[in-house]
């Protein structure tokens, strides 16, 4: 009998879409936020993707100074996949977006493949009451501002953060981003297998209608075919039916509270890790079984579980 598929699950602990105080559930603080990656890793995540915020008011951040206690932390007790983000927020330049991935050459890094509308205005409706000062105007801010990933700008993260070994989650949120990651392929400026995370429901990006998802896919599959390692990130309420249809699609899966702060309609996340145990039994009663971060390691040739770069020792 065939063994059962492997599916890895990313989970993506804090970003910065959201803002604090959205879900007092939101992790903010370098230990929020290793405590959080360490519960979505024993609930079964293989990958933790990371982004840091300023403990204070929650703002994000992108000094290493910032990554370096929680990567400590999380690195010491658990061997899950390691995944820091270039794509920081879209209000940052790039050369400070890459700063921590850069200095600490993790196994993957996040990479945006094209340059959008990203827009979190919307949110405004939803929430009405901030903590910070910063949050509204951030939300606001998004109507007007580019989420600036330029050729060059890819060929940069490229340069920065490849030649270490670090590879990378592809993120496109359009097809449009599907056929710059091939151009990227066909000058050989990238090595298959392509982590390729399509991102559905994010404004500015494609949608989530099953036809959204099954469209990314098809072409998806065209342009990489065997060389693609697929996976879906929901944004908000899509979080958990798109993982669902990608499960019996073949692809993998990414949740956690920077996609999505609910667990039910209308219902928050308490944790990161409630969102893995949600979709692991999703993957587990369609008859598969959740892949380790040594599986993960195994599909991505990723370069292994190497003490970070520049950390301090324990
Ligand atoms: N929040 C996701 C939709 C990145 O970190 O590079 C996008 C993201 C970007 O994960
Ligand atoms: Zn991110």
């Amino acid at each position: 009998m065939a063994s059962p598929r492997k599916v890895m699950i990313t989970c993506a602990i804090t970003g910065a879409v959201h803002t604090p105080s959205m879900s007092p559930h939101l992790p903010v603080t370098a230990e929020q936020i290793s405590d959080a990656a360490l519960g979505a890793a024993a609930a079964g995540a293989a990958i933790v993707h990371l982004h840091a915020r300023d403990p204070v008011d929650g703002r994000p951040v992108q000094t290493p100074d910032a990554y370096e206690p929680f990567l400590r932390k999380i690195n010491e007790a658990s061997g899950v996949v390691l995944n820091l983000t270039t794509g920081g927020a879209p209000t940052m330049p790039l050369t400070e977006r890459v700063r921590p991935a850069a200095h600490f050459k993790p196994e993957i890094a996040s990479l945006n493949m094209g340059s959008m509308n990203f827009g979190l205005f919307p949110m405004l409706e939803r929430f009405t009451n901030f903590t910070h000062d910063w949050e509204r105007k951030y939300l606001q801010a998004s109507e007007d501002l580019i989420f600036r990933n330029t050729y060059r700008d890819i060929e940069y993260v490229l340069r920065e953060c490849g030649e270490s070994g670090t590879r990378f989650e592809f993120e496109c949120y359009d097809t449009s981003h599907l056929y710059n990651l091939a151009h990227f392929a066909d000058r050989r400026a990238i090595k298959p297998p392509f982590f390729v995370q399509t991102v559905f429901g994010i404004l500015g990006g494609i949608g989530q209608h099953p036809d959204d998802v099954m469209h990314m896919k098809r072409t998806a599959d065209r342009l990489f075919g065997n060389n693609m390692i697929w996976s879906v990130l929901g944004a908000g309420r899509g979080q958990m039916p798109i993982a669902s249809l990608a499960i019996a699609m073949g692809g993998h899966v990414r949740v956690g509270l920077e996609d999505s702060l609910w667990i039910a309609p209308g219902k928050l996340a308490s944790s990161n890790a409630e969102q893995v145990m949600k979709v692991r039994r999703i993957i587990e009663e369609l008859g598969m079984d959740v892949a380790t971060p040594d599986d993960a390691r195994e599909l991505l040739q990723l370069k292994g579980n190497l003490k970070l770069h520049n950390q301090q020792a324990a």
